[in-house]
C-alpha cells in the first residue's frame, strides 16, 4: 500500500515537473562572435553558455552563433545596439567608432607583454571603459582577450618596416590601426573579418595582421606563406551585451549575465596563453616561414606619428594614464 502511495505521488511529481518545465521554458539568448568553433573566443563562448545556464539553473540558455554568422564586428555592435543580436565576444578593432574612449588600447606597442595588458584591462581603469560603454548604448561586461598581432603576407619576409612597404595590408576598421599601417609605408585596406580570408585566397589584399590564435583558428597558413612575430600591437577583446535585453533583467539576473561575462574571459585568456606557447610552432608544421627574431625598435618608430595624431584627437589624459599603470 505504501509502495503505491509513493508511486502515485512519483508520478504526480513527475507530471507538475512537466508541466512547470513547459511553463518555463528556458529563454534563449544568442551570442556572435567572429572566429571558427575551434577558436579562443569559441572556448570563451562554451564558458559563457555553462555559467550561465549553471548559475541560472537552465531558465536562460544561449545559442552561439561562431564564424560571423551574425555577421563582422562592427556590424554585430550594431546589432547589440538596436536589439538583434544579445551578446557579442569582440575584438576592440571596431569598437572606437561606437566607444571613443577605447580607441587608446588600439595604440601601437602601447603595452609590452602580456601581464602588463591584462592588469590594466583588470584595473579601476579597465572597469571605467567597460562602464563608460553605457554611454554609447552598449553594456561592457568583461575584457576578454585576442591577443598581441603579427604580421602575415603572401609575398616576402618582413624583418623592418621598409620591407611592408607598398603591401596592401587588411586592417580593422580602425583608425589608429590603419593610421599606423600609413606610417610604415604600407597600404592599409580595413575589411570585416568575415571577408578576409576570400581576399587573402583572391589577392585583393597580400597580406593582413591578427594573433596567432587568430591564424591558427583560421586556417590562414593556407594563403600566407610568411609570419613575421611583429608584436606591434596588443589587441583587446571584451564581451559584450545588449542594452535592449540587458534592462530587462532583475538585478540576480544581471548578476548571472556578468559572472557568465567573466568566467567566459578567464577561459579565453587561458587558451591565448596555451596558444601562445603552441601555436607558432604549429604554423610551421603547416608550412609558414616564420621570423621571430624581430628589432622592434624601427617599427615603433616608424608608428611614433599614430601617437600623435591620436592625442590631437583624443588629448593625452587616458594615454598617460594607461602608461602610468602599465
Ligand atoms: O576579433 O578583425 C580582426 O582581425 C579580429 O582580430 C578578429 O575579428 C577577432
Amino acid at each position: 500500500n505504501f509502495a503505491r502511495h509513493s508511486l502515485v505521488a512519483a508520478i504526480a511529481a513527475i507530471t507538475t515537473t512537466g508541466v512547470a518545465l513547459q511553463a518555463h521554458a528556458a529563454t534563449e539568448v544568442n551570442l556572435g562572435h567572429t572566429l571558427s568553433s575551434s577558436s579562443h573566443y569559441s572556448v570563451g563562448a562554451d564558458a559563457f553558455k555553462e555559467t550561465l545556464e549553471e548559475l541560472s539553473d537552465g531558465a536562460y540558455t544561449v545559442n552561439e552563433h561562431p564564424s560571423g554568422s551574425l555577421g563582422g564586428e562592427r556590424e554585430m555592435i550594431e546589432g547589440l545596439q538596436i536589439g538583434t543580436v544579445d551578446f557579442v565576444i569582440t575584438s576592440t578593432g571596431p569598437l572606437g567608432n561606437f566607444v571613443p574612449e577605447t580607441y587608446v588600447l588600439d595604440l601601437p606597442f602601447l603595452f609590452e607583454d602580456y601581464e602588463e595588458a591584462r592588469c590594466v584591462l583588470d584595473s579601476d581603469l579597465g572597469d571605467e571603459l567597460l562602464a563608460k560603454m553605457s554611454d554609447h548604448n552598449l553594456v561592457g561586461l568583461a575584457w576578454s582577450e585576442n591577443g598581441f598581432r603579427h604580421m602575415t603576407n603572401s609575398q616576402r619576409e618582413i624583418a623592418t618596416p621598409e620591407d611592408a612597404e607598398g603591401l596592401r595590408v587588411r586592417t580593422m576598421e580602425n583608425s589608429v590601426h590603419q593610421e599606423a599601417f600609413r606610417q610604415m609605408g604600407a597600404r592599409p585596406t580595413p575589411m570585416a573579418f568575415p571577408e578576409l580570408f576570400t581576399a587573402l585566397q583572391q589577392g585583393t589584399v597580400d597580406g593582413q595582421e591578427n594573433p596567432i590564435t587568430v591564424i591558427v583558428a583560421t586556417n590562414f597558413w593556407e594563403v600566407q606563406d610568411y609570419l613575421s612575430l611583429t608584436g606591434h600591437v596588443y589587441s583587446p577583446a571584451v564581451v559584450l551585451g545588449s542594452p535592449i535585453f540587458m534592462d530587462g533583467l532583475s538585478e540576480e539576473e544581471r548578476g548571472w549575465f556578468e559572472q557568465a561575462a567573466q568566467a567566459s574571459a578567464e577561459a579565453t585568456r587561458e587558451e591565448v596563453s596555451r596558444l601562445e606557447r603552441e601555436g607558432v610552432a604549429l604554423l610551421e608544421e603547416k608550412g609558414m616561414t616564420v621570423k621571430t627574431d624581430i628589432d622592434v625598435a624601427p617599427f615603433q618608430e616608424a608608428v611614433k606619428p599614430a601617437y600623435e595624431i591620436f592625442t590631437s584627437e583624443y588629448g593625452n589624459e587616458m594615454l598617460e594614464r594607461v602608461q602610468e599603470k602599465a
